[in-house]
Protein backbone atom coordinates (compact mmCIF):
# COMPACT_ATOMS: atom_id res chain seq x y z
CA UNK A 1 0.00 0.00 0.00
CA UNK A 2 1.39 3.60 -0.48
CA UNK A 3 1.93 6.19 1.60
CA UNK A 4 -0.30 8.38 0.04
CA UNK A 5 -2.93 5.31 0.50
CA UNK A 6 -1.85 5.63 4.51
CA UNK A 7 -1.67 9.29 4.66
CA UNK A 8 -3.51 10.30 7.24
CA UNK A 9 -2.67 14.16 8.79
CA UNK A 10 -3.90 13.90 12.54
CA UNK A 11 -1.66 10.32 12.26
CA UNK A 12 1.33 12.34 10.90
CA UNK A 13 0.57 15.14 13.26
CA UNK A 14 0.18 12.62 16.19
CA UNK A 15 3.24 10.91 15.44
CA UNK A 16 5.53 14.12 15.67
CA UNK A 17 3.71 15.38 19.09
CA UNK A 18 4.07 11.92 20.54
CA UNK A 19 6.96 12.32 23.10
CA UNK A 20 5.04 15.47 24.15
CA UNK A 21 1.64 13.61 24.25
CA UNK A 22 2.73 11.53 26.72
CA UNK A 23 3.40 13.61 29.76
CA UNK A 24 0.15 15.95 28.35
CA UNK A 25 -3.34 16.60 28.70
CA UNK A 26 -5.57 15.52 26.07
CA UNK A 27 -6.69 19.34 25.92
CA UNK A 28 -3.13 19.83 24.61
CA UNK A 29 -3.28 17.32 22.06
CA UNK A 30 -6.24 18.46 20.57
CA UNK A 31 -5.27 21.69 20.22
CA UNK A 32 -1.97 20.96 18.36
CA UNK A 33 -3.30 18.57 15.70
CA UNK A 34 -2.45 20.66 12.67
CA UNK A 35 -3.81 19.97 9.44
CA UNK A 36 -2.24 20.99 6.60
CA UNK A 37 -4.85 23.10 3.96
CA UNK A 38 -2.96 23.10 0.16
CA UNK A 39 -3.29 26.37 -1.62
CA UNK A 40 -1.91 27.01 -5.12
CA UNK A 41 -2.56 30.10 -7.58
CA UNK A 42 -0.65 33.24 -8.94
CA UNK A 43 1.24 34.55 -5.96
CA UNK A 44 3.57 36.90 -8.39
CA UNK A 45 3.13 38.65 -11.69
CA UNK A 46 0.61 39.76 -13.60
CA UNK A 47 -2.35 37.81 -12.06
CA UNK A 48 -0.96 38.22 -8.56
CA UNK A 49 -3.82 40.27 -7.19
CA UNK A 50 -6.52 37.71 -8.01
CA UNK A 51 -4.28 34.66 -6.00
CA UNK A 52 -3.69 36.84 -2.98
CA UNK A 53 -7.90 37.79 -3.12
CA UNK A 54 -8.49 34.40 -3.20
CA UNK A 55 -5.74 33.29 -0.44
CA UNK A 56 -7.25 36.19 2.05
CA UNK A 57 -10.74 34.40 1.14
CA UNK A 58 -9.27 30.58 2.16
CA UNK A 59 -7.35 32.45 5.05
CA UNK A 60 -10.16 33.88 6.54
CA UNK A 61 -12.35 30.78 6.12
CA UNK A 62 -9.47 29.05 8.48
CA UNK A 63 -9.53 31.97 10.94
CA UNK A 64 -13.36 31.45 11.43
CA UNK A 65 -13.12 27.97 11.82
CA UNK A 66 -10.63 28.43 14.04
CA UNK A 67 -12.84 30.75 16.07
CA UNK A 68 -16.22 28.64 16.01
CA UNK A 69 -13.82 26.06 18.03
CA UNK A 70 -15.15 23.39 15.90
CA UNK A 71 -14.52 19.57 16.31
CA UNK A 72 -13.39 17.21 14.16
CA UNK A 73 -12.85 13.38 15.65
CA UNK A 74 -13.24 15.31 19.08
CA UNK A 75 -10.43 17.55 18.49
CA UNK A 76 -10.00 21.38 17.86
CA UNK A 77 -7.54 21.46 14.62
CA UNK A 78 -5.47 23.69 13.81
CA UNK A 79 -5.24 24.92 10.70
CA UNK A 80 -2.40 25.66 8.40
CA UNK A 81 -2.65 27.31 5.11
CA UNK A 82 0.54 25.84 2.97
CA UNK A 83 0.39 28.21 -0.46
CA UNK A 84 2.23 27.60 -3.46
CA UNK A 85 2.83 30.28 -5.93
CA UNK A 86 1.57 28.61 -9.26
CA UNK A 87 3.19 31.74 -11.42
CA UNK A 88 -0.20 31.30 -13.87
CA UNK A 89 2.06 29.13 -15.39
CA UNK A 90 1.15 25.29 -16.53
CA UNK A 91 4.32 23.87 -15.89
CA UNK A 92 5.22 25.85 -12.45
CA UNK A 93 1.09 24.99 -11.65
CA UNK A 94 2.39 20.82 -12.27
CA UNK A 95 5.48 22.03 -9.94
CA UNK A 96 3.13 23.49 -7.59
CA UNK A 97 0.91 20.53 -7.00
CA UNK A 98 3.94 18.05 -6.84
CA UNK A 99 4.76 20.52 -3.74
CA UNK A 100 1.74 20.78 -2.17
CA UNK A 101 1.28 16.48 -2.54
CA UNK A 102 4.74 16.09 -1.07
CA UNK A 103 4.00 17.95 2.00
CA UNK A 104 0.83 15.80 2.82
CA UNK A 105 -1.85 18.67 2.48
CA UNK A 106 -5.34 17.16 3.50
CA UNK A 107 -7.22 19.38 0.73
CA UNK A 108 -6.29 21.85 -1.83
CA UNK A 109 -7.81 24.98 -2.75
CA UNK A 110 -6.79 25.95 -6.43
CA UNK A 111 -6.00 27.12 -8.70
CA UNK A 112 -7.10 30.84 -10.32
CA UNK A 113 -6.23 29.96 -13.30
CA UNK A 114 -8.01 27.16 -15.94
CA UNK A 115 -4.50 27.07 -17.40
CA UNK A 116 -2.85 25.60 -14.44
CA UNK A 117 -6.19 23.76 -12.78
CA UNK A 118 -6.17 21.38 -15.72
CA UNK A 119 -2.52 19.90 -15.62
CA UNK A 120 -2.54 20.11 -11.96
CA UNK A 121 -5.54 18.32 -11.21
CA UNK A 122 -4.11 15.20 -12.27
CA UNK A 123 -1.78 14.98 -10.53
CA UNK A 124 -3.71 15.88 -7.23
CA UNK A 125 -6.18 13.01 -8.32
CA UNK A 126 -3.85 10.64 -9.11
CA UNK A 127 -2.69 11.52 -5.20
CA UNK A 128 -6.26 11.06 -4.15
CA UNK A 129 -6.48 14.56 -2.64
CA UNK A 130 -9.71 16.69 -3.35
CA UNK A 131 -8.80 20.22 -5.17
CA UNK A 132 -11.73 22.20 -4.89
CA UNK A 133 -11.68 25.07 -7.91
CA UNK A 134 -12.72 28.47 -6.84
CA UNK A 135 -12.06 30.38 -9.56
CA UNK A 136 -11.17 28.43 -12.95
CA UNK A 137 -13.84 27.75 -15.06
CA UNK A 138 -13.10 25.82 -18.16
CA UNK A 139 -15.76 23.50 -18.37
CA UNK A 140 -13.48 20.13 -18.69
CA UNK A 141 -11.45 20.98 -15.36
CA UNK A 142 -14.98 19.19 -14.32
CA UNK A 143 -15.53 17.06 -17.47
CA UNK A 144 -12.52 14.48 -17.34
CA UNK A 145 -14.23 11.81 -14.85
CA UNK A 146 -11.18 13.12 -12.35
CA UNK A 147 -13.07 11.93 -8.55
CA UNK A 148 -11.31 14.52 -6.78
CA UNK A 149 -12.15 17.65 -8.46
CA UNK A 150 -14.79 19.81 -7.56
CA UNK A 151 -15.79 23.07 -8.27
CA UNK A 152 -17.30 25.81 -6.67
CA UNK A 153 -17.94 28.47 -9.31
CA UNK A 154 -19.86 27.77 -12.43
CA UNK A 155 -17.86 27.35 -15.38
CA UNK A 156 -17.73 28.81 -18.62
CA UNK A 157 -20.20 26.94 -20.34
CA UNK A 158 -22.95 28.54 -18.07
CA UNK A 159 -21.02 31.90 -17.67
CA UNK A 160 -19.93 32.47 -21.30
CA UNK A 161 -23.61 29.81 -22.64
CA UNK A 162 -25.60 32.98 -21.16
CA UNK A 163 -23.60 35.59 -22.75
CA UNK A 164 -23.97 33.93 -26.27
CA UNK A 165 -27.66 33.49 -25.47
CA UNK A 166 -28.22 37.59 -24.23
CA UNK A 167 -25.88 38.24 -26.91
CA UNK A 168 -28.26 37.57 -29.23
CA UNK A 169 -31.55 37.81 -27.39
CA UNK A 170 -31.98 40.83 -24.95
CA UNK A 171 -29.10 42.86 -26.79
CA UNK A 172 -29.59 42.03 -30.48
CA UNK A 173 -26.52 42.11 -31.89
CA UNK A 174 -26.29 41.24 -35.13
CA UNK A 175 -23.13 41.24 -36.03
CA UNK A 176 -21.09 39.34 -33.57
CA UNK A 177 -16.93 39.39 -33.39
CA UNK A 178 -14.69 37.16 -30.90
CA UNK A 179 -11.16 37.83 -29.74
CA UNK A 180 -9.55 35.59 -27.35
CA UNK A 181 -6.39 35.51 -25.62
CA UNK A 182 -5.82 31.70 -26.48
CA UNK A 183 -5.18 30.70 -22.49
CA UNK A 184 -7.57 27.82 -21.78
CA UNK A 185 -9.73 29.96 -19.97
CA UNK A 186 -9.92 32.80 -22.84
CA UNK A 187 -10.29 30.32 -25.56
CA UNK A 188 -13.08 28.10 -23.57
CA UNK A 189 -15.37 30.73 -22.75
CA UNK A 190 -14.64 32.38 -26.37
CA UNK A 191 -16.06 29.03 -27.80
CA UNK A 192 -18.78 28.45 -25.01
CA UNK A 193 -19.81 32.46 -26.24
CA UNK A 194 -19.58 30.80 -30.46
CA UNK A 195 -21.38 27.93 -29.69
CA UNK A 196 -24.62 29.60 -27.58
CA UNK A 197 -24.34 32.61 -30.33
CA UNK A 198 -24.64 30.17 -33.01
CA UNK A 199 -27.35 28.30 -31.62
CA UNK A 200 -29.15 31.43 -30.41
CA UNK A 201 -29.47 31.89 -34.20
CA UNK A 202 -26.41 35.09 -34.51
CA UNK A 203 -23.93 35.78 -36.70
CA UNK A 204 -20.23 35.82 -36.38
CA UNK A 205 -18.52 38.46 -38.35
CA UNK A 206 -14.91 37.75 -37.03
CA UNK A 207 -12.95 35.31 -34.49
CA UNK A 208 -9.80 36.80 -33.78
CA UNK A 209 -7.11 36.21 -31.13
CA UNK A 210 -3.95 37.47 -29.11
CA UNK A 211 -1.82 36.02 -26.10
CA UNK A 212 -2.18 36.67 -22.71
CA UNK A 213 0.90 38.81 -22.47
CA UNK A 214 -0.11 41.28 -25.89
CA UNK A 215 -0.63 44.85 -24.98
CA UNK A 216 -1.54 46.16 -28.67
CA UNK A 217 -4.43 44.53 -30.19
CA UNK A 218 -4.42 47.22 -33.35
CA UNK A 219 -4.67 44.21 -35.95
CA UNK A 220 -7.40 42.41 -34.30
CA UNK A 221 -9.66 45.39 -33.98
CA UNK A 222 -8.57 46.78 -37.56
CA UNK A 223 -10.03 43.66 -39.10
CA UNK A 224 -13.36 43.61 -36.82
CA UNK A 225 -13.85 47.31 -37.61
CA UNK A 226 -13.61 46.45 -40.98
CA UNK A 227 -16.18 43.65 -40.79
CA UNK A 228 -18.39 46.30 -39.07
CA UNK A 229 -19.31 44.39 -36.36
CA UNK A 230 -21.77 45.98 -33.55
CA UNK A 231 -20.42 43.62 -30.51
CA UNK A 232 -17.43 42.43 -29.35
CA UNK A 233 -16.90 39.63 -26.95
CA UNK A 234 -13.27 39.22 -25.20
CA UNK A 235 -12.02 35.85 -23.97
CA UNK A 236 -9.79 36.89 -21.29
CA UNK A 237 -8.98 38.94 -18.32
CA UNK A 238 -8.96 42.22 -16.85
CA UNK A 239 -5.83 44.18 -17.73
CA UNK A 240 -5.99 42.93 -21.59
CA UNK A 241 -9.97 43.73 -21.58
CA UNK A 242 -9.13 47.34 -20.61
CA UNK A 243 -6.72 47.80 -23.29
CA UNK A 244 -9.25 46.24 -25.98
CA UNK A 245 -11.78 49.35 -24.56
CA UNK A 246 -8.95 51.53 -25.18
CA UNK A 247 -7.88 51.05 -28.42
CA UNK A 248 -11.51 50.41 -29.33
CA UNK A 249 -11.66 54.11 -28.36
CA UNK A 250 -8.84 55.61 -30.09
CA UNK A 251 -10.21 53.75 -33.34
CA UNK A 252 -13.51 55.47 -32.75
CA UNK A 253 -15.42 52.26 -32.46
CA UNK A 254 -18.83 52.20 -31.26
CA UNK A 255 -19.43 48.33 -30.78
CA UNK A 256 -20.58 46.80 -27.68
CA UNK A 257 -17.92 46.00 -25.84
CA UNK A 258 -18.70 42.55 -23.96
CA UNK A 259 -16.63 40.75 -21.41
CA UNK A 260 -16.85 37.08 -19.53
CA UNK A 261 -15.43 36.48 -16.55
CA UNK A 262 -12.61 37.82 -15.00
CA UNK A 263 -13.08 41.34 -16.80
CA UNK A 264 -15.54 42.95 -14.12
CA UNK A 265 -13.51 44.37 -11.54
CA UNK A 266 -12.40 47.62 -10.21
CA UNK A 267 -8.48 47.30 -12.13
CA UNK A 268 -10.67 47.28 -15.46
CA UNK A 269 -12.69 50.07 -14.56
CA UNK A 270 -9.14 52.21 -13.35
CA UNK A 271 -6.95 50.90 -16.15
CA UNK A 272 -9.73 51.64 -18.85
CA UNK A 273 -10.66 55.43 -17.82
CA UNK A 274 -13.62 56.99 -20.03
CA UNK A 275 -13.15 53.91 -22.24
CA UNK A 276 -14.99 51.57 -19.54
CA UNK A 277 -18.05 53.31 -19.70
CA UNK A 278 -20.70 51.28 -20.87
CA UNK A 279 -18.89 48.48 -21.07
CA UNK A 280 -20.63 44.83 -19.97
CA UNK A 281 -19.24 41.53 -18.40
CA UNK A 282 -20.57 38.39 -17.04
CA UNK A 283 -19.48 37.28 -13.91
CA UNK A 284 -19.77 34.05 -12.30
CA UNK A 285 -22.62 34.09 -9.40
CA UNK A 286 -24.84 36.25 -7.70
CA UNK A 287 -23.55 40.32 -6.87
CA UNK A 288 -22.01 40.25 -3.45
CA UNK A 289 -24.17 42.70 -2.30
CA UNK A 290 -27.52 40.66 -2.78
CA UNK A 291 -26.21 37.43 -1.75
CA UNK A 292 -27.49 37.91 2.55
CA UNK A 293 -23.81 37.15 3.93
CA UNK A 294 -22.21 38.91 0.86
CA UNK A 295 -22.41 42.66 2.88
CA UNK A 296 -21.15 41.08 6.46
CA UNK A 297 -18.57 39.38 4.10
CA UNK A 298 -17.38 42.52 2.65
CA UNK A 299 -16.75 44.16 5.68
CA UNK A 300 -15.47 41.35 7.51
CA UNK A 301 -12.48 40.49 5.04
CA UNK A 302 -11.95 44.81 4.60
CA UNK A 303 -11.50 44.97 8.33
CA UNK A 304 -9.27 41.53 8.24
CA UNK A 305 -7.03 42.44 4.99
CA UNK A 306 -7.11 46.27 4.83
CA UNK A 307 -8.22 46.28 1.28
CA UNK A 308 -11.92 45.39 -0.64
CA UNK A 309 -12.65 42.02 -2.45
CA UNK A 310 -10.88 42.06 -5.67
CA UNK A 311 -13.37 39.35 -7.40
CA UNK A 312 -12.99 35.92 -6.16
CA UNK A 313 -12.17 35.72 -2.32
CA UNK A 314 -15.73 34.67 -1.20
CA UNK A 315 -15.73 31.68 -3.71
CA UNK A 316 -12.02 30.79 -1.75
CA UNK A 317 -14.20 31.06 1.49
CA UNK A 318 -16.49 28.65 0.15
CA UNK A 319 -14.65 26.34 -0.81
CA UNK A 320 -12.02 26.11 2.18
CA UNK A 321 -15.17 25.32 4.24
CA UNK A 322 -16.63 22.84 1.92
CA UNK A 323 -13.39 20.84 3.03
CA UNK A 324 -13.88 21.34 6.50
CA UNK A 325 -17.68 20.85 6.87
CA UNK A 326 -17.12 17.29 4.88
CA UNK A 327 -14.24 16.57 7.33
CA UNK A 328 -16.21 17.43 10.25
CA UNK A 329 -18.84 15.04 8.61
CA UNK A 330 -16.60 12.02 8.45
CA UNK A 331 -14.74 13.12 11.53
CA UNK A 332 -11.80 12.79 9.81
CA UNK A 333 -9.10 14.43 7.96
CA UNK A 334 -8.52 11.69 5.62
CA UNK A 335 -9.56 12.37 1.77
CA UNK A 336 -10.09 8.45 1.89
CA UNK A 337 -12.45 9.36 4.31
CA UNK A 338 -14.13 12.44 4.05
CA UNK A 339 -14.30 12.50 0.01
CA UNK A 340 -17.99 10.66 0.39
CA UNK A 341 -19.39 13.04 2.45
CA UNK A 342 -17.29 16.15 0.12
CA UNK A 343 -19.17 14.59 -2.86
CA UNK A 344 -22.71 15.16 -0.92
CA UNK A 345 -22.13 18.38 0.61
CA UNK A 346 -24.74 20.79 1.30
CA UNK A 347 -24.62 24.05 2.62
CA UNK A 348 -25.08 27.98 2.31
CA UNK A 349 -21.72 29.37 1.34
CA UNK A 350 -21.09 33.26 0.89
CA UNK A 351 -21.51 32.66 -2.74
CA UNK A 352 -24.69 30.78 -2.90
CA UNK A 353 -25.93 27.10 -2.43
CA UNK A 354 -22.87 24.47 -2.33
CA UNK A 355 -23.51 21.02 -3.68
CA UNK A 356 -21.58 19.56 -6.78
CA UNK A 357 -22.98 17.78 -10.05
CA UNK A 358 -21.41 13.93 -9.87
CA UNK A 359 -18.64 15.36 -12.18
CA UNK A 360 -17.94 17.97 -9.08
CA UNK A 361 -19.24 20.75 -11.31
CA UNK A 362 -21.16 23.12 -9.21
CA UNK A 363 -25.15 22.41 -8.60
CA UNK A 364 -27.29 25.42 -10.04
CA UNK A 365 -24.66 27.96 -11.32
CA UNK A 366 -25.75 31.10 -11.57
CA UNK A 367 -23.99 34.11 -13.90
CA UNK A 368 -24.59 38.17 -14.09
CA UNK A 369 -24.54 40.54 -16.54
CA UNK A 370 -22.98 44.04 -15.63
CA UNK A 371 -22.23 47.28 -17.13
CA UNK A 372 -20.20 50.10 -16.13
CA UNK A 373 -22.29 53.27 -15.67
CA UNK A 374 -21.15 56.52 -13.95
CA UNK A 375 -17.23 54.53 -13.38
CA UNK A 376 -19.00 52.24 -11.59
CA UNK A 377 -19.93 48.04 -12.27
CA UNK A 378 -23.98 47.98 -12.24
CA UNK A 379 -25.75 44.81 -12.43
CA UNK A 380 -28.23 43.93 -15.52
CA UNK A 381 -29.55 40.47 -14.58
CA UNK A 382 -28.49 37.22 -12.98
CA UNK A 383 -29.37 34.04 -14.71
CA UNK A 384 -29.13 30.48 -14.08
CA UNK A 385 -27.22 27.85 -16.98
CA UNK A 386 -29.13 28.58 -20.18
N1 LIG B 1 -12.45 32.06 -14.49
C1 LIG B 1 -11.90 33.33 -14.53
C2 LIG B 1 -10.42 33.39 -14.77
C3 LIG B 1 -9.63 32.28 -14.34
C4 LIG B 1 -9.51 31.15 -15.32
O1 LIG B 1 -10.44 30.37 -15.47
O2 LIG B 1 -8.45 31.03 -15.96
Amino acid sequence: MSLRKTFQPYAIAAAAFSTLLAAAPLAAYAQDAVIKIGYAAPLTGANAGYGKDLQNGVQLALEDAKAQKILIDGKAPSFQLVAEDDQADPRAGVQAAQKLVDQNVAVVVGHFNSGTTLPASPIYDKAGIPMIDPAATNPTISGRGLANVFMVISNDAQNAGNAGAYAVDITKAKRIAIIDDRTAFGQGEADEFEKAVKAHGGTIVAREYTNNQAVDFSTQLTKIKSANADLIFFGGLDTQAAGVVKKMKALGMTAQFLGGGGVKDAEFIKLAGDAASGAMAWEYGRPLDELPAGKTFAERFKKRFGVDVLSYAPFGYDAAWAAIKAMQAANSTSPDAYRPYLKKIDFEGITGHISFNADGSLKSGLSTLYQVKDGQWVTIVTKSAT
